[in-house]
């Protein structure tokens, strides 16, 4: 990019700051910006250096048409070359922090910990390495939806044995790495990884309906609270860092504000989706409302059992606990009233209707994808009145778009959503001390391919040399770095 290009798009972002807010409040000292990746989302040399099969390797590769545009991650950004690229655009921000994702089977082929593959470790190693000489902090998460394919040939997430493979895992990223990382997520977005075994929105691209979508989240709960108590036992007193996991959670507003039967169907929608995860962690087991309509749907049809399986009580005390901060990825808001619906994407045992139909929310180029800034504003609300105001991180929040340099868009949504944290923080006291950016880099976006952009750098994926080029937002996002406010003052 031309130096003429860069201030053309630095005087851009700066106007568009100054036009439609005028926000008084500032970024607290210390709260941690950063930006977030994930493994198999940009690395690329999927079978390079004893690289395993992961189940993202083995969906591309057999059912390509899975894919919107056929497409796959085995080159991505490349960045399991180019990562101290990638590390120098978060230093170009200012920014803090670095959230990436390990790919367990760069880590051991099988997942099996007695066969570790050196090379994986190193390549870690040279990446942390990097990170910290830049002076920037890693914030290291250990599953984001690669599991190793062996390990889904024994049944993956839906077999709560994978709760043991997967602390033995945890145990060798701490001991490895946990002298240089102090920020840990075990596990990004367990919900959307059960969609992987219900209705074939990710791989293992399995349709188990709800009784995969159940036990692959209480599985995953398991194994969260295991690496938990593990790194207690094991780590805590000498590495001294923090763990969590990124639960992703929409907020559904009641579509008809006043009627109480739709406020009760957008709780039990936010109960379902964010309470699923939060509420075993922050409160102890399952959402009571989740308990009992689950257990009741079961019921009414006949089936003997409930899908949604049953804690012990030391299981629950185990995962009552299990998190240092909470970890939050928010994207968009629905609204939700009462009623069954056909959405695949609603859970039909919690009967609520979920929609967009709102005018004033501003669109994407994803169907999901709204612009609700005060659903954010709303949902930090309702997490500190449910969980007891827990310090809390945004671990992910973007927007989506054609890949423009000139993403106008994206600087509207991040500097709205970054205003309703900032009236979170400031008017509602929710302990909020971070806000990482998905993503860094325009990437493989999973089923849909490489046409839909979340980043604030875009990269040139017809380039063998995978080139990358900052946008405006990247500009306008290191301005509220530099300067802890939304006004560029
Ligand atoms: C994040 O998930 C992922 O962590 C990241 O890897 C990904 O690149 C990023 O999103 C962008 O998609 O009913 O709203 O879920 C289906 C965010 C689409 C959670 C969108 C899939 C939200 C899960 C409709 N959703 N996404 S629905």
């Amino acid at each position: 990019m031309s130096i003429y290009t860069h201030k053309f798009l630095v005087v851009i972002a700066i106007l568009t700051m100054t036009s439609d807010l005028s926000i008084e409040y500032s970024f607290p000292d210390g709260f941690m910006f950063g930006a977030s990746t994930a493994a198999y989302q940009i690395e690329g040399a999927w079978n390079e250096d004893g690289k395993g099969e992961s189940i993202w390797d083995r969906l591309v590769h057999s059912r390509p048409e899975s894919v919107a545009d056929g497409s796959n991650g085995d080159i991505a950004c490349d960045s399991y070359h180019k990562y101290k690229e990638d590390v120098a655009l978060i230093k170009g921000l200012n920014a803090k922090f670095y959230r990436f994702s390990i790919s367990w089977t760069r880590i051991a082929p099988t997942g099996e910990m007695h066969k570790l593959n050196p090379k994986g470790i190193e390549y870690y190693n040279r990446l942390i390495n990097e990170v910290l000489a830049n002076n920037i902090e890693p914030m290291v998460t250990m599953y984001h939806w690669d599991l190793p394919q062996y390990l889904q040939d024994l049944g993956g997430w839906t077999n709560s044995i994978m709760a043991n493979y997967f602390e033995e895992y945890a145990k060798v990223l701490f001991s490895n790495f946990g002298d240089r990382v102090k920020w840990w997520i075990t596990i990004n977005e367990p919900m959307q990884t059960c969609r992987g075994y219900s209705m074939q929105m990710y791989a293992p691209y399995l349709k188990l309906d709800k009784t995969g979508y159940y036990l692959a989240g209480h599985t995953q709960l398991l194994a969260h609270s295991k690496a938990y108590h593990l790194y207690n036992e094991m780590f805590r007193d000498k590495q001294k860092g923090k763990i969590s996991i990124s639960i992703n959670a929409n907020m559904y507003l009641s579509k008809n504000g006043s009627s109480k039967i739709d406020q009760d169907a957008a709780e039990r929608a936010n109960q379902f989706e964010l309470g699923w995860f939060a509420h075993p962690i922050f409160k102890g087991d399952y959402p009571p409302v989740m308990r009992q309509w689950v257990d009741r749907k079961n019921k009414e049809i006949g089936r003997a059992w409930s899908t949604l399986p049953k804690f012990t009580e030391e299981e629950i005390k185990l995962i009552h606990g299990s998190a240092d901060f909470f970890a939050l990825n928010h994207y968009t808001s629905w609204h939700a009233s009462h009623g069954k619906d056909l959405n695949p994407y609603c859970n039909s045992d919690a009967e609520y209707i979920g929609s967009f139909d709102d005018e004033t929310w501003m669109g994407s180029i994803l169907f999901w994808l709204k612009v609700v800034p005060e659903g954010l504003h709303k949902l930090l609300v309702w997490i500190k009145n449910e969980y007891n105001n827990p310090p809390l991180i945004i671990t992910e929040n973007g927007f989506v778009d054609d890949g423009r340099i000139n993403d106008l868009d994206r600087i509207h949504y991040i500097k709205t959503y970054l205003n309703a944290t900032l009236q979170a923080i400031h008017e509602d006291k929710c302990n909020i001390i971070g806000y990482i950016y998905w993503t860094l880099l325009d990437n493989f976006e999973w089923l849909d391919g490489y046409g839909y952009h979340f980043g604030i750098v875009s990269v040139d994926f017809n380039d063998s040399k995978r080139p990358r080029t900052p946008k405006a937002s990247y500009h306008f996002f290191k301005s509220v770095i530099d300067t802890k406010k939304l006004d560029g003052q």
